[in-house]
């Protein structure tokens, strides 16, 4: 959080800098639509940051995948501004989103981890995550900064914009300063969530649900377990179950919850009591000291309290550690998975 390129926050002054994108500070204020693209995880970092710039920032983001958007005809404007986001700054379906969106007159912004790499000389400005290299093949720090970029993104555009107090401003940066100690505590249930995997690791399904914010992290707590466990897992907002995924809910099959106590708590309850009468076994990610979610669920897995927007931050953790586990104990390669890339050039 401290290390983002050229970012900085000073929270007793309630003020964001984004050096990487300064000079289109004006342009910000003035923009119609942001378009996010990226691939994989980088796409779902992309959907937190349309959660937060439309609820700080007040500008309508649109989250495309690269992979898709390449190839139809969107309509883009000089007015736009397309944010590209990317760990390894080479994906070519990125690349490809970029410079179409470039052609038809958009600015386009970076958020990516290395420097140097393609993604960065194509775009007109940026932010640099520096995460340090990725081990693994998975996104797994790659997307924490990106989401911390993205947070800090909404934030300046808010404040460019005028549409966040300072007083809330103040608030929201204060709590983000300490959002890495939080991290740390949620990194101490690593035993406990060691537990939870050993129980579901010989699964072969999960479904991963979540609202709000909690929707993306639950995308990305299913894509690390398929990415690295190659057990088959969905991740879905959690009221769509009633649309179809509550047809493969039976004694077998793990759901995870991010039940935390935000603004959609009492609805996410109801969709507990939902897989339990149909015998799910739930694990829940809440927060500490939960009394209601661990009445129902067969596991629950605490994290630190924490504003809604810094859910995605934290609540992603877990689910990383949980994959990670399952992975290990069903001897999976974790570094180098079958079949995937680290970036994916073609
Ligand atoms: C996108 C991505 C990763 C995924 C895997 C394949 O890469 O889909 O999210 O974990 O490595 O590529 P990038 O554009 O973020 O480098």
């Amino acid at each position: 959080i401290k290390d983002c390129m050229r970012g900085r926050i000073y929270p007793e002054e309630g003020k964001v800098q984004l050096g990487g994108i300064k000079e289109f500070a004006e342009k910000l204020k003035n923009i119609d639509r942001i378009i996010i693209v990226a691939c994989g995880t980088s796409w779902h970092a992309g959907l937190v940051g349309e959660y937060l710039i439309e609820e700080y920032a007040r500008i309508p983001v649109e989250v495309e995948y690269a992979s898709e958007f390449r190839y139809r005809n969107p309509i883009i404007t000089e007015k736009d501004v397309v944010i590209a986001i990317s760990q390894s700054g080479e994906t070519a379906d990125t690349m490809a989103a970029i410079e179409m969106a470039k052609e038809r007159g958009a600015t386009i912004f970076g958020i990516c981890n290395v420097a140097g790499a393609s993604i960065p000389r194509l775009t007109h400005a940026g932010v640099y995550t520096h995460a340090g290299p990725e081990i693994g093949v998975a996104s797994t720090k790659a997307f924490t900064a990106q989401v911390t970029v993205l947070t800090l993104m909404a934030f300046y555009m808010a404040q460019q914009k005028g549409t966040i107090t300072t007083s809330k401003l103040i608030e929201l940066l204060t709590e983000l300063d300490h959002i890495p100690e939080k991290i740390q505590v949620a990194l101490e249930s690593n035993d406990l969530i060691k537990e939870v995997a050993e129980k579901i690791k010989d699964s072969t399904n999960c479904l991963f649900l979540g609202r709000g914010s909690g929707f993306p992290v639950a995308l990305e707590g299913a894509l690390k377990l398929k990415e690295i466990s190659y057990i088959h897992a969905e991740g879905y907002p959690a009221a769509e179950m009633k649309h179809g995924p509550i047809a493969l809910i039976d004694e077998e099959m793990p759901v995870v919850f991010i039940a935390t106590q935000n603004s959609s708590y009492e609805k996410v309850i109801s969709n507990i009591q939902e897989v339990k009468a149909r015998k799910g076994k739930v694990i829940a990610i809440v927060t500490q000291g939960d009394t209601e979610v661990k009445k129902m669920a067969d596991y629950c897995i605490e994290i630190p309290d924490a504003n809604e927007a810094f859910l995605p931050l934290i609540a992603t953790i877990p689910l990383q550690l949980l994959s990670y586990h399952i992975a290990v104990m069903r001897g999976c390669n974790v570094d180098q998975p079958r079949n995937l890339a680290k970036s994916v050039t073609v």
